[in-house]
Formats: C-alpha cells, sequence, structure tokens
C-alpha cells in the first residue's frame, strides 16, 4: 500500500490497516498482544483490543472478552495473561514459570495463566460495545446484551475482588505486588520500591527471550530489573498466590495511583451500565461507593496546589512523587477541587508534558522529558504509548471536555499514520520503538477513527 505523501497514510489506508493487523494477530478466540514478543492474551490489551474490534465487529469483541473471562480465577481475579494454547512463539516467564494450576487454590486448570493482575479497564470495552451494538440491528444487539447477561455477575466479582482483595485497609487505593501490575511495568514509580527487592541467592534460573526479540536492549528493562520481577514471581508462587499471604509474602507493594483512578472510574462506567441495562440495585449501590471510596482515595493523595497523585510504597511507608502519567490520575476520575484541577490540566497540557516545545507530536511522554529519570527511548520512562493517549482522549470527552479529547485524538492519529502501529514511540524523533503492530495500537486508532 502507498504511503500518502509525508504525513503517512490517510485515515481510510490507515483504518484498513489496523483491521488488517488484528485479523492478522486474530488467534481464533483471542487477540495476541503483538505477533513475536507478546504471543498470548494480556489482560487491559484484550480490553483495549475489544475497543477496537467493535466497531469492525460486535461479535469478535464479545467472544475477546469472553475468553479474558474464561480465564478468571474463582477468588475474581482476571489473570493479567492467558496464555494460548499452542500458538505459534513463545514468552517469558510463561505457564511452567508461574505454575499457577498447579500451586493456587483459585486459579483454573485451564487455560494456563498467570497469577497477577493489571489494571480494570475491562468494562470500558464493555461500554463501547454496547454503544457500537445499539446502532447495529437487533441480532447484534442481543448478542451484546446477552453478553451482559451472561457476563454481569463476572465483572461484578472482579470488582468485587479488586475492593476487597486489593484493598484490605480500605484506603481507596488498589495495592499492587508487583510492578508488571500496574502494566507501566519499569516507570520511574516504582526505582525505590524495586531498589528494596534483594533478590534471593535461590532465584532459579531463566533465560529472557523479550531482548531476543526487541534486538536494542536500550528499549526494555534491564537483566538486574528483570531479576527483581522473577524473584516477586518466585515470592509469589512459594505463598501459592493466596491474596492473604500476599500482603506480608512479597518484598513489593505498593498503592498505585492510577489504577486506583482507572478503577474508581471502571466503577462508575459499570454502575451507568447497570443501572440502563435494569441490573441488582445492590450491584449498583456497591459500585457507585467504590466510585466513590476510590475517588476520595485518588484526591487524598493529591498536592493541594498542584493537584499531582502520587503512588504510595507500603513496605517502606512514604509517598511516591513522580513527573510520570501517575501524576494525572485525578484527571481521570475527577473529584479535584476547581483550582487544583486546572493547574494539574495546565502540567499536562504544559512543557513538562504534551506541551514540551520538541514533542514531535503533542501526545503524553510516559515519563517527562524534564524529569531526571527521562530516558527516550527506554520502555515507561518516557516515550509516548499510543494506548495512553487513547485511554487520556476517552477520559476527557466522558468528563465533558471534548476540545482536550479531540486534540489528543488528532495528536494520536497523526502519530500512528506511519502505519506501524508501535507499542510505542520516541516523543522527539517520533522514531517507533518496541514491538510493531501491537493490538492495542491498532485498537485505539480503530476506536478514533470509528
Ligand atoms: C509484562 C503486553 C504487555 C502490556 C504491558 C507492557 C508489557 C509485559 C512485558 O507488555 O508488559 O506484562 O513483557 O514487558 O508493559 O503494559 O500489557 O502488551
Amino acid at each position: 500500500m502507498a504511503v500518502a505523501g509525508s504525513s503517512g497514510f490517510s485515515p481510510t489506508q490507515l483504518a484498513a490497516r489496523a483491521a488488517y493487523l488484528l485479523r492478522g494477530n486474530d488467534l481464533g478466540v483471542m487477540t495476541s498482544a503483538a505477533p513475536k514478543l507478546y504471543p498470548h492474551m494480556w489482560s487491559w490489551d484484550a480490553a483495549f483490543v475489544a475497543v477496537g474490534l467493535a466497531p469492525l465487529s460486535v461479535e469478535r469483541a464479545v467472544v475477546e472478552l469472553d475468553t479474558l473471562l474464561s480465564a478468571q480465577w474463582k477468588n475474581g481475579m482476571i489473570p493479567h495473561i492467558v496464555f494460548a494454547d499452542g500458538a505459534g512463539g513463545d514468552y517469558f516467564p510463561g505457564p511452567d514459570r508461574w505454575e499457577c494450576a498447579l500451586l493456587a487454590a483459585h486459579a483454573p486448570q485451564h487455560p494456563d495463566t498467570s497469577g497477577i493482575m493489571q489494571p480494570p479497564v475491562h468494562v470500558i470495552a464493555v461500554q463501547r460495545i454496547l454503544e457500537h451494538a445499539r446502532r447495529r440491528g437487533r441480532s447484534t444487539r442481543a448478542v451484546a446484551e446477552e453478553f451482559l447477561d451472561r457476563r454481569w455477575a463476572d465483572l461484578m466479582r472482579w470488582h468485587r475482588w479488586l475492593a476487597h482483595a486489593r484493598d484490605p485497609g480500605g484506603a481507596g487505593r488498589i495495592t499492587l505486588y508487583h510492578g508488571w501490575e500496574s502494566g507501566m511495568d519499569n516507570s520511574p514509580r516504582w526505582d525505590s520500591a524495586y531498589a528494596n527487592v534483594v533478590v534471593g541467592p535461590d532465584l532459579p534460573p531463566y533465560r529472557r527471550i523479550d531482548t531476543e526479540v526487541v534486538r536494542d536492549p536500550a528499549q526494555r528493562p534491564s537483566d538486574t530489573e528483570y531479576d527483581r520481577y522473577l524473584w516477586l514471581v518466585e515470592q509469589m508462587r512459594r505463598a501459592r498466590y493466596d491474596d492473604a499471604a500476599l500482603v506480608s509474602a512479597v518484598s513489593f507493594a505498593v498503592q498505585d495511583v492510577f489504577v486506583s483512578a482507572v478503577f474508581a472510574l471502571a466503577c462508575d462506567v459499570l454502575a451507568d451500565i447497570g443501572e440502563e441495562q435494569s441490573r441488582p440495585l445492590a450491584d449498583v449501590r456497591d459500585l457507585r461507593s467504590w466510585a466513590d471510596r476510590f475517588r476520595a482515595g485518588v484526591i487524598a493523595t493529591t498536592d493541594e496546589r498542584t493537584g499531582a497523585a502520587r503512588d504510595f510504597d507500603l513496605r517502606a511507608g512514604h509517598w511516591i512523587s513522580t513527573k510520570t502519567l501517575a501524576m494525572f490520575a485525578p484527571l481521570l476520575c475527577g473529584g479535584l477541587p476547581r483550582p487544583a484541577e486546572r493547574a494539574l490540566l495546565r502540567t499536562f497540557e504544559g512543557p513538562q508534558f504534551c506541551g514540551h516545545p520538541d514533542l514531535r507530536f503533542a501526545a503524553p511522554p510516559s515519563t517527562s522529558p524534564v524529569a531526571k529519570e527521562f530516558r527516550p527511548r527506554e520502555y515507561w520512562r518516557g516515550p509516548v504509548w499510543p494506548v495512553m493517549t487513547w485511554l487520556f482522549s476517552w477520559a476527557f470527552a466522558r468528563r465533558g471536555w471534548a476540545d482536550r479529547s479531540a486534540l489528543l485524538r488528532e495528536e494520536g492519529l497523526r502519530q500512528a499514520s506511519d502505519g506501524t502501529f508501535a507499542e510505542y514511540y520516541e516523543p522527539f524523533s517520533g522514531a517507533p520503538l518496541g514491538s510493531m503492530q501491537q493490538s492495542w495500537t491498532a485498537a485505539a486508532v480503530l476506536d478514533w477513527l470509528g
């Protein structure tokens, strides 16, 4: 397909390529997160993928979420990876390292899964599916409504598990026991907490596969970081992935303000769906009370003047302030007093983030270019992640900020018009980095153009 001038592919070409990409990454009933680097289903990727599939086929989007929910644990957790049976390619750590079916009382025997979670964005996909279904014929609407009938209780179990098992103290903030649970694996947010993770001499040996796929190691987390990631998995294995045991068994425990804001938002989204679709009032009431609790938990972390949010390191007992996407958590869930919200929006749009004069596109870098930890090519330490641009754009529209939402969409689409559908991009040059043909990047484009 020809590239249309220097601005890249036209919207029509881009949408066609994105659809083609998702078809190519389709393994049957699940879409791999990326063909080589991530040849399985990831939890929050699957939700974004369903958002992108919805304009193409509500039916196929529903299948994606059904597959994910079929792997839900008995305690309610949606695992961060659902491993594909006999799919091409490989990933480390795979099922043999996690051994959840063997060790965890709540894990399913099939399919194989990992033993941790990822950010709870799933009901955003459910809402997008219902919205698309409404514009279609009766049989498509029925598919979406039957999905909700079938899965309402599962979605409630997932949210209930997050509200209880991951916030046992009722702080209104979700606790993570692994940086991977944040979805922002090696963000500077976690540097101090990881510095306290002392890898035991009995860490079973392993061989990384990711750096064989992404040949430039500077784009991926370091080996020291990987040792710590694997050590935490080892600690969880030894605790048999038991919710109550993890509270003290794992040497990494942080309250993630971004995940907490996503959760507050997701509870409101599911409550809205519940009200529209006449689901049990008691469920809707629970969802609203979790939304309120977690919104308050997020706001309690913020600076009065700047509105910036912080994570909390439970092991070290201190706040974690970083110039990363996490500081903008309150913009997702709302709740800040007006002056602080305006200040935070100014930071988001100003020279520390989207308005940095050297940025190729006005999309938010994962870490501010003015932060000392900023690395323009390294994973969550600086690059722009298109799927995060999508999330902010979607959330801003929901908050009633149509112009801000439209601007992010426009810049996100300009960035994606190179047609690589990269996992992340260098903020200044716009160079595509990490995995190419990443499913959720294509999904974001499809939603924007749908
Ligand atoms: C570990 C699949 C996932 C995303 C995460 C991203 C990356 C995995 C990895 O890829 O994480 O879960 O191996 O680096 O950080 O957000 O869901 O796209």
